[in-house]
């Protein structure tokens, strides 16, 4: 429900980038608007529509209103297209491009013509663009790092985004009677960072009747190929899903080979074939005799080998960590018992305090941090002294009237482009969890970033260090800083690193986390949440953190309430 609110509010976003290539004004401004509203919506745009609610929400008028209503009853945006002819251009991807706005892809059009990635790139390397006004040499450097990365990532697709869309199509397939499994296997299983595209396992009575069921789900956009044992189709937003029939007996080891990773299938064929053994989807062999292949576990221990959990299976060593019974125990969801790093109403979040508190308690919690910005950052709404005291009152508050969870306050501070820190000390110390972190692009002089994060590191009041790397998927790489040597301070300072469940952040990422670990860091697993229903992306935060071979003695916040404070 919420991915129509998505779609709709992207498209919205679009026009206002369109709009935008000929200057900021109202109606930019208003489509802005408009999107934020049907992002932030607590129920399904389609039900307001229904309702005849449109034009009463919050920054909608009647014209955007009957926009809304065109693309929720056509599935897409006549005003859009006209647009789009206007500018012919390939914009989504184009923006892709970190650094490149509306604006300055309108100037490339019109002065290099310019209009997707390779055209970029040509002139990029050209020097066509520092001469343009308002470029420089060092932005068209920047423009041909940037368009490396996104390049690379163009096709692949965020895992946040296609999760949730995976197990709705999992839920589907899965309410057949005919059906007696189904599962996702793939890179989602192993919860990768980008998706290429989804792979569907299913052990059915009725193989053709799931098939037509599953080619003409409402999501489908084209049938790419339809058999009795496999069918691939492309959703209409574009990605692809294969969708495979396996007997039971065989069910184990099609997951195994279909969860990949590649690399890993090729290191298990070859433990197989030592064993005088064949390993394939149907199972694993001695001659013509299937040994194993109905479990994952079956398999496993067929072929010598303790379970090995999905998100390990990246052939990074978690096989010879199997032979010798020394796999991890990964962390887990359950063993949360909090979220470090929220946002609200007071800064640039869309709850209050008290929805914050209520949805965590729903969610089992014993406590969280609400973590607002701080006043180096205006742009999100950042709070000063006076506001954070005032903040702390409404947290008192609403400790007071909710039993069984405890708000803890913090604050998120910036880190400024001389290392500073944007709220005093005096005001740090009466606080539980502060929060350190950079959030612009690269004030930095060069080869000083390292040091300016030590600097923090050693900073008494800060505990946890958030995002480190800076890296946003598909859209930069991480800062230029020397990670190990941060690890390596964070564990004398005994500064925590996070791992942030933001769909586009999920930073440390796996490797990093795996290196953090093993300079002996500790690790804080939170969803920087904006709104309630952020909270699920803790769940993006515990794979990737398991992705890094963490256990739960890794993580602050599985440590109870009465624990997690003496920490501090
Ligand atoms: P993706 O879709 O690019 O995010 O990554 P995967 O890992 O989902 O790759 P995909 O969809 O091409 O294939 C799914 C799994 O099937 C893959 O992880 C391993 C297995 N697989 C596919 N083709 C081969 C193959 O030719 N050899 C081996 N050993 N395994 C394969
Ligand atoms: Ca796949
Ligand atoms: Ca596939």
């Amino acid at each position: 429900m919420a991915m129509q609110n998505k779609k709709v509010a992207a498209i919205l976003d679009l026009v206002a980038d369109y709009l935008e290539m000929d200057g900021v004004d109202f109606r930019t401004k208003a489509y802005r608007r408009a999107a934020h509203t049907v992002d932030f919506l607590t129920q399904p745009i389609e039900e307001v529509h229904k309702k005849g609610g449109l034009e009463k929400l919050p920054g909608i008028g009647k014209a955007i209103a009957l926009k809304i209503a065109e693309i929720l009853d056509t599935g897409s945006l006549q005003y859009l297209e006209e647009l789009k002819k206007q500018y012919p251009v390939d914009f989504e991807v184009l923006l892709l491009v970190e650094g490149l706005g509306p604006k300055t892809i309108k100037l490339l059009y019109q002065e290099l013509g310019v209009k997707d990635l390779d055209d970029l790139e040509k002139e990029a390397r050209r020097g066509h663009i520092h001469r343009l006004k308002g470029m420089g040499v060092k932005s068209e450097k920047k423009i041909l790092e940037n368009l490396e990365f996104a390049k690379k990532s163009t096709g692949r697709r965020l895992l946040g985004e296609i999760l949730p869309l995976s197990q709705e199509l999992k839920e589907r397939i899965g309410s057949l009677p005919e059906v007696e499994i189904v599962e996702i296997a793939g890179s989602i299983r192993r919860r990768k960072e980008t998706v290429g595209d989804i792979d569907v396992l299913t052990v059915t009575s009725d193989p053709q009747k799931v098939m037509d069921y599953f080619i003409n789900l409402d999501l489908v956009g084209g049938v790419i190929s339809h058999g009795p044992s496999k069918s691939t189709i492309r959703l209409k937003d574009g990605m692809e899903v294969d969708l495979r029939v396996f007997k039971k007996e065989e069910y184990g080891s099609a997951l195994v080979y279909f969860t990949g990773s590649w690399e890993l299938n090729v290191e298990l064929r070859k433990i197989a074939i030592s064993r005088g053994l064949k390993l394939n989807e149907y199972g694993v062999f001695k001659g013509d005799e299937q040994l194993a292949g109905r479990t994952e576990e079956d398999v496993f221990q067929a072929l010598g080998l303790s379970y090995i959990e999905p998100e390990l299976r990246e052939n990074r060593g978690e096989m010879e960590a199997a032979l010798a019974g020394k796999l991890p125990e990964l962390v887990e969801k359950s063993d949360i018992k909090g979220d470090l790093h929220l946002h609200t109403q007071w800064s640039d979040g869309r709850s209050s305090i008290l929805e914050m508190a209520e949805a965590a308690q729903k969610r089992g919690y014993q406590y969280l941090a609400i973590t607002d910005h701080a006043q180096g950052l205006p742009v999100a709404g950042g709070l000063d002294e006076i506001a954070l005291k005032e903040q702390m009152i409404e947290i008192d508050a609403v400790n007071d009237e909710l039993d069984n969870i405890h708000v803890l306050k913090g604050v998120e501070l910036n880190i400024g482009p001389d290392g500073s820190l944007d709220i005093d000390n005096e005001v740090l110390e009466e606080l539980d969890v502060v929060l350190a972190a950079i959030h612009s692009g690269v004030p930095f002089k060069e080869g000083t970033l390292t040091d300016i994060i030590l600097d923090v590191l050693e900073n008494e009041y800060v505990d946890i260090l958030a995002h480190p790397s800076g890296r946003k998927l598909k859209k930069r790489p991480a800062y230029d800083i020397n990670l190990e040597k941060v690890f390596e301070t964070a564990k004398e300072t005994g500064t925590i690193l996070e791992v942030d469940g933001q769909p586009q952040r999920l930073d440390l990422n796996d490797e990093n986390i795996r290196m953090a670990i093993k300079y002996g860091c500790h690790l804080a697993l939170d969803t920087d949440g904006h709104h309630t229903r952020d909270l699920d992306y803790m769940e993006l935060a515990v794979s990737t953190a398991r992705r890094g071979w963490a256990e739960a003695h890794d993580v602050v916040n599985t440590l109870p309430l009465k624990k997690f404070l003496k920490l501090f």
